[in-house]
């Protein structure tokens, strides 16, 4: 019996290692969900708002390193997932969108869910296209995977109209050799381009001028072995390193090379560059300030500065820092600034960081929740190899320098500034890493546009802890108001600034969703609540009221 459209579709996902699928379908999608059932291999996982989906499949590609695919119903479905999508192309997460559309005659009668999706998808999208027939499918999924794998990571967004899943395929064959190639040809998509000698040898001259240097890295480079080949350069060159203040994914913990974020704030930003005259970019843009203020620099490096970029982020970075350090000759020296507990940053968490991961409640940081306490906390708490979600906003300001000695894990940042980016991401790493705890670190504010992911995440056990911290504010657009020169907010401004109207009851929140959760309001109840959380197997989430 020959296949139609939608199975094809199916087969060449499974055959091209997309063995994921986050979806919210609706009708014009029914064929390939029929598919999805009919065809053994394809994870499939349910999320109550396309934000999820989309959030889902960047958290997955994060920590699995290949795409998942996400199926979104028609054009609004896909503007619902947008939001996150953005956060995704920001971090260069390779994803493969398959979005639903009605059948070719119908899109003319302008039916109720018609809408222009290509136009929707593209600024979101590196690459977007419909698929015009059954025949065509299994070449056009095919293109999806190998954008989606292009370096570092790219969105593939693929339209399939309803009846390009229902039509049966002629040539199948046709089709089956496609699929057949199609792993070879992922394999050589995924090679990085190698960075120029020329751009290694300036990079090497701007180290050793004996002017003061600082190594600013972003994406692959902040593995942890690029990051010890970072260390390598520093200890030969004395340069700094640093990394852009949002990561996709940040290696760091006791035993990794550190480097430190770039602060978030124009101000402490502009203080942290100063010192430098050369400033080499590795996977990293150019500094510049989340948003323009009245009398502020938009370019946060010293004007005097010089910029140099080793390697772009479609580039090998890592080879490009093992080329440098080959150059300099630092390839077997020592890495500089490796994060003990010893040399922990700050008071607070150097405390805890003698305590050591798994320490004895009693040697924790006891009352008001302030930043530097809950640091202490995690610092002491986050379990070995976590995966550390953080959307804590003004809470978290302190958490980079004070958590830089807990035990090993990643830091996952939204990069597109997109709020409601911690919990949906948290599925896709928990379902790409069900062996280890993922932390979500998330603002109530924030937490409140995407909760749906506690229904997803309970579904399906994912191995999550989840602490909002309830300031029951926007508190950062209080300080934003002032800093553009807004002035002070007044009642009708304080009303749009607050959220404590009613007050949110995220334990309450979280139960009718099947997540278990508990509150704290002091800092050793907090620390009691995150142990158990991050023994028991299956979500929970913690609201510390703040
Ligand atoms: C999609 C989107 N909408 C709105 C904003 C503007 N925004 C930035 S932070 C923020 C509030 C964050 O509140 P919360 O998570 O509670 O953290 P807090 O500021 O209280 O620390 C808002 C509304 C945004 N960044 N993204």
């Amino acid at each position: 019996m020959t296949m139609n459209g939608a199975e094809h579709l199916v087969h060449t996902l499974l055959a091209g290692g997309v063995d994921v699928c986050f979806t919210n379908p609706g009708t014009s999608e029914m064929h390939f969900v029929a598919a999805l059932d009919r065809i053994e291999g394809m994870h499939c996982v349910l999320g109550l708002f396309e934000g999820v989906v989309t959030g889902a499949a960047d958290g997955y590609w994060r920590i699995a390193r290949k795409p998942a695919c996400t199926l979104l119903h028609l054009g609004p479905g896909l503007a619902n997932g947008l939001a996150n999508l953005h956060n995704a192309r920001k971090a260069r997460s390779g994803i493969v969108n398959i979005v639903g559309e009605h059948a070719r005659d119908h899109i003319a009668l302008d039916a109720p869910l018609t809408s222009d999706i290509e136009g929707l998808a593209r600024p979101m999208s590196h690459w977007v296209h419909t698929s015009a027939s059954a025949q065509a499918i299994t070449a056009d999924g095919a293109e999806a995977i190998l954008q989606a794998n292009q370096p570092p990571g790219r969105i593939a967004s693929l339209i399939l109209p309803a009846d390009t899943a229902w039509t049966a395929v002629a040539d199948e064959k046709a089709a089956a050799r496609l699929r057949a190639e199609l792993a070879a040809r992922i394999v050589q998509a995924r090679v990085a381009r190698k960075v120029s000698a020329d751009a290694v040898k300036a990079a090497a001259r701007e180290l050793t001028r004996g002017e003061p240097a600082l190594l600013l890295l972003g994406g692959e480079a902040l593995s942890e072995s690029a990051l010890a080949i970072a260390g390598r350069i520093a200890a030969k060159t004395g340069c700094r390193l640093m990394s852009e203040f949002y990561t996709a994914r940040l290696a760091r913990g006791a035993g990794r090379v550190l480097a430190p974020r770039l602060p978030y704030a124009v101000d402490p930003a502009i203080a942290a560059l100063a010192p430098f005259r050369r400033i080499v970019l590795v996977g990293a843009r150019r500094p510049v300030g989340f948003f323009a203020y009245p009398d502020k620099p938009s370019l946060l490096a010293p004007p005097d500065s010089v910029l140099t970029t080793l390697a772009d982020l479609d580039e090998d970075l890592e080879g490009a820092l093992q080329a440098l350090a080959d150059e300099l000759g630092a390839s077997s020296l020592a890495p500089a600034g490796i994060a003990s507990r010893q040399s922990a940053a700050g008071g607070a968490a150097g405390a805890a960081g003698a305590a050591g991961a798994g320490a004895a409640a009693g040697a924790l940081p006891t009352g008001a929740p302030t930043p530097d306490g809950i640091a202490a906390v995690l610092t002491a708490l986050i379990p070995e190899n976590a995966i550390v979600i953080d959307e804590s906003v003004t809470t978290g300001r302190a958490f980079g320098a004070g958590t830089a000695t807990a035990a090993p894990h990643d830091w996952l940042t939204a990069m597109g500034g997109s709020i409601g980016f911690a919990m949906p991401v948290a599925v896709g790493a928990a379902i790409a890493a069900p062996d280890r705890r993922v932390l979500v670190l998330e603002g109530d504010g924030s937490g409140m546009y995407t909760l749906q992911a506690l229904w997803t995440m309970a579904r399906e056990g994912a191995n999550a802890t989840v602490v909002i911290f309830a300031n029951r504010a926007y508190r950062i657009l209080r300080g934003e108001l002032a800093g553009v020169g807004a002035g002070t907010p007044g009642p009708r401004a304080a009303q749009m600034l607050d959220l404590d109207r009613p007050e949110l009851d995220w334990v309450a929140l979280a139960r009718g969703m099947g997540v278990p959760g508990a509150r704290a309001t002091e800092l050793g109840e907090f620390a009691s609540r995150l142990r158990e959380s991050l023994a028991q197997p299956g979500p929970s989430l913690i609201e510390l009221v703040i």
